[in-house]
């Protein structure tokens, strides 16, 4: 044991990695080293052109949220069937799910208003498919687009270092292993103070108007700041950052936000999950709490 480092330093990599036994994490179950289907499933397909399969993750979460801004603006070819997909379970490796997305996570769209049928993958694509198909939530003057497409690019390549480096090893690793946190918590920090700089003096990620690039960042970094996710807002000091903060409260309180983060959800109070969505009556008739009969407790 390293004690300065607080590790164990006795582990010499062998010279092929094998994928030899489970990690014990919180992934173990599903995780692995190869790509392709495990086994034959297909996808449902509901009433509406749009098809998406997801899960309420911060991912997941931002495609919900746009599809009912969207909705909110009167965009009604914006109506969507959501279907779960349990990724504990690795629905993620289903043969159609695959086909869907080959990188086996969510979310995943399939749009049937075209010929042929067209899939998109990747939350950040699937956002831009969407702003484009709908013309909304992207500007069409070039500077501004330029700004709104750097900060949705460097939500897709900054959030693997919160979500997979310091939420994983913060909240999920089987053990506490400070470089690891120490690592992550000093890189997240960094985006964190780059966001709350930027916010200092544009009341969205682009100035007045709210885009895919706030969507893109909300669930994840407002996620952060209002302690929704990891339970790590005390950990990284997140009172600090006021203007991500002020910025985050902002979009919270949004009508469409509190709508899309219901959408695919099947974890937290019952009456805040909507775990599939096929209609915008579902809201008031088909959350978990009317449902599921009530716990004895
Ligand atoms: N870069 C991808 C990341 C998607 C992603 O990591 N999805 C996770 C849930 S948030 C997933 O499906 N995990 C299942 C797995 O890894 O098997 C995106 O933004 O769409």
């Amino acid at each position: 044991m390293n004690d300065s480092l607080n590790q164990p330093s006795t582990y010499v990599p062998p010279k092929v990695w094998k994928w030899e036994k489970e990690n014990g994490g919180r992934f173990a179950k599903v995780n692995r080293p190869t790509a392709g289907a495990t086994h034959e499933k297909e996808l449902p397909v509901g009433k509406h052109p749009l098809q998406l399969y997801s899960l309420a993750t911060p991912n997941g979460v931002k495609v919900t949220v746009m599809l009912e801004e969207l909705l909110a603006r009167g965009v009604t070819g914006a109506e969507y069937d959501a279907w779960l997909i349990h990724i504990d379970d690795g629905d993620q490796f289903g043969s159609g799910f695959v086909a869907a997305n080959p990188n086996s996570k969510i979310p995943a769209l399939m749009d049937h208003s075209r010929d042929p049928v067209t899939r998109v993958f990747e939350s950040g694509a699937i956002l831009l498919y969407l702003a484009e198909k709908f013309g909304a939530f992207v500007p069409d003057d070039p500077a501004k687009r330029a700004e709104c497409l750097s900060w949705l690019f460097w939500q897709m390549g900054s959030a693997p270092y919160l979500g997979g480096g310091f939420g994983h090893f913060y909240a999920y690793a089987p053990f506490k292993i400070e470089y690891c946190i120490d690592r992550y918590a000093m890189e997240v920090k960094r985006q964190l103070d780059v966001l709350d700089q930027h916010l200092a003096d544009h009341r969205f990620m682009c100035g007045n108007d709210y885009t895919i690039a706030d969507m893109a960042i909300w669930p994840w970094y407002g996620g952060v700041v209002l302690n929704a996710a990891y339970d790590a807002a005390e950990f990284l000091g997140a009172d600090s950052y006021k203007h991500l903060g002020r910025w985050a409260r902002e979009v919270d309180k949004r009508k469409a936000v509190q709508r899309g983060r219901m959408v695919n959800r099947s974890f937290g109070p019952l009456e805040q999950q909507l775990r599939e969505r096929h209609d915008a009556s579902d809201f008031a008739t088909k959350t978990q709490d009317k449902i599921e009969p009530k716990s004895a407790d």
